[in-house]
Formats: C-alpha cells, structure tokens, sequence
C-alpha cells in the first residue's frame, strides 16, 4: 500500500504529447522571424513558460524586440497552437494514463493537475480527462514558473493533502526540481540523460505499480 494521499499530473508530455503541437506553432513564428529552430532546439521549451519560450526561441536567433512585440508574437503562436489542440481527442491520451487515474481513484488518492500551460482547459476537455481530476492548477493559477514549486504545492493546497503525502509525475528537468522543492516524490518519465534526478524513472506510465511507490 503506498504512503501517497495525493497524485499531482503535469500535462504535456505525461499526459499528452502536446510538444509537437507547440513545435509547429513555434516552427512558423521562427520561420516568420528567419530564426533557425530544430526539433531538437524544441526539447529546450518542454515544460518551460510560454514567455521563457519565446525568450530562448529569440536568443537562438539573437533577436530583440519591444514588449508589445513579444506580446504580438505570443498571442499569433498561442493561436496557432490552440488551433491544433483543438482537433484533439481520447486517442491522444499517452499509454498508461488512464489505467493509472482509474487505479488512483480506486485507492481513494486524490489526483491534481500541476501544469505550466494555460490551455489544459481545451486539452482535459477534448480528451475527456477532466472528471478525474479533483484540482486543476495551471498556468492561470501561479506567477512563478517551475522550477519553482508554487504550481505543485498550489495543487496539494486545493487537494487538501500535506505536500510529502503527495507524488509528481514529471517529463521536464525543471518539473522534477519543482517537486523536490516541494518536498514532494519526484516520479520522471522519461530517460536518465533527461532526468538525472527523480526520485523515481520511468518510461511511460504503463510502468507505475502503485504498491511499490
Ligand atoms: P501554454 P506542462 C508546458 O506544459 C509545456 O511543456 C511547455 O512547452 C509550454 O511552453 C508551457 O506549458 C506553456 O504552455 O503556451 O499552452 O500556456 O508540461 O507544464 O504541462
Ligand atoms: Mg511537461
């Protein structure tokens, strides 16, 4: 039986895998721009802020602009981005996920969202995950981008758990820092390489035994 009251979800990338949907919406504003920008330039803005986003996305072209110019680019990236998400559907729930929400809600553990994105209210809506969720923080709730913990103890705060009682599950470096800060278990999903320190690691949720957490 495990020790954890509460389960807190990060969104993209353990969820859903909305990353390509923000590669594409990026890849048009940095054609836009004339800034390069690669796949592999992309894995720098998983689970990053949409303004520290955008912030790298310049700096690889080394391009200044005004506030309200930033702002313009962001509002035209989110558009597109949003446009994408909003084709989503069930079968875009990654491998794992709802067996493990339905295992979670079997042992009476409450389950939050902790995610940087101001969109999951379209993503839990067209994927139809929403009802498993009985907190929702994201990037409308919290100031302070992770690797600060705000949005994690945020999410134990409505759950009404003690932030140790609760378990992260985490696909970004700077997500598995917000949960150790937190004081929370910091369960990865993903490789070594990327997440040198979880708690714990695995490669997709279709691993999790709850009994052994
Ligand atoms: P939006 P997560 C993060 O979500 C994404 O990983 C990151 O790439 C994105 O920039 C950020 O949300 C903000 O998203 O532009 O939709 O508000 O991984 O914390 O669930
Ligand atoms: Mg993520």
């Amino acid at each position: 039986m495990t020790n954890y009251h509460g389960a807190i979800f990060d969104l993209d990338g353990v969820l859903v895998d909305t990353a390509r949907y923000h590669y594409l919406a990026w890849k048009q504003l940095a054609e836009q721009l004339t800034i390069p920008f690669s796949a592999e330039d992309n894995e720098r803005l998983k689970g990053v802020s949409r303004v520290k986003s955008l912030d790298i996305l310049l700096s690889l072209g080394n391009k200044h602009y005004t506030e309200k110019e930033r702002e313009h680019f962001m509002e035209q990236k989110n558009k597109v981005y949003v446009h994408y998400i909003e084709q989503m559907d069930e079968t875009e729930i990654l491998p794992g996920v709802v067996e493990l929400l339905k295992q979670l809600k079997h042992k009476n553990i409450k389950i939050a969202l902790g995610s940087a994105s101001k969109n999951s209210g379209i993503i839990l809506k067209k994927t139809g995950l929403r009802h498993y969720f009985d907190a929702i923080v994201d990037g409308n709730d919290v100031s302070r981008a992770k690797p600060d913990p705000e949005v994690f103890l945020l999410g134990a705060k409505k759950l009404g758990i003690p932030a140790g009682q609760c378990m992260v599950f985490e696909d970004a470096k700077a997500g598995i820092a917000a949960a150790k800060h937190a004081g929370m278990l910091a369960i990865g999903v993903g490789t070594k390489s990327n997440l040198p320190n979880a708690d714990r690691l695995v490669e997709s949720l279709e691993e999790i035994e709850l009994s052994e957490l």
